[in-house]
């Protein structure tokens, strides 16, 4: 009996990290196409109105620097582009957003502070340390109390090995970047999806 007991105990110790990992899997990937979907409903409203803008093509009434939250909810659902609120099961609470960037530049900075984070800016090619999304209007997901590890890995399958940030700190990198916060030892992770 103890010898089977045993036996037991070794092969679940072999396979409950196989399931954890499966489970972990499971979560990235589907946070991947939650981001992947989002793009389709923004090409489907672009394709509609030819501009990022509210319901019916209306003005968002952003300034230089401003920031349209909830615009998943606020945009396009109601225009039909999307079926759900956008949500991920690595964060604890996520939306799409809008960010007026006309007044960025190469040097605006990405990801270096939690204030970073809300510029609207990317190196998206890696690049030295440059913002390489010119432009008028960025549409970005924006996942906030995310594991560190699962951040790692939603910019290792989006962005691959070499636009990833090393445990423990920020990724100013690639189409995912994040803040990494040292004390709640979680990452706020914004996804690149569009910009104009
Ligand atoms: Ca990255």
């Amino acid at each position: 009996m103890i010898g089977v007991l045993s036996v037991l105990a070794i092969l679940a110790s072999m396979l409950l990290p196989r399931v954890f990992q499966a489970i972990s899997s499971a979560r990235i990937n589907e946070a991947v196409a939650s981001c992947n979907g989002a793009r389709v409903a923004i090409n489907q409203y672009y394709g509609r109105y030819t501009r990022l803008g509210g319901v019916n093509g209306s003005d968002l009434g952003l300034s230089s620097g401003g920031i349209f939250p909830n615009w998943d909810v606020a945009c396009l659902i109601p225009e039909g582009c999307l079926e759900r609120p956008f949500q991920s099961r690595i964060a604890n609470s996520a939306q799409i957003r809008v960010v007026n960037i006309v007044g960025n530049i190469p040097d605006t900075p990405i990801a270096d502070s939690a204030d970073a984070l809300e510029r609207g800016a990317y190196n998206r090619n890696g690049t030295g340390a440059i913002n390489d999304v010119i432009g008028s209007w960025i549409v970005e997901a924006c996942l906030e109390g995310v594991d560190n590890q699962d951040a790692i890995e939603l910019s290792l399958l989006l962005d691959g090995p070499t636009l990833t940030a090393a445990a423990g700190s920020s990724d100013e990198i690639g189409r995912v970047k994040y803040f990494f916060n040292p004390d709640t030892r979680t990452a706020s992770v914004r996804v690149y999806l569009s910009h104009r």
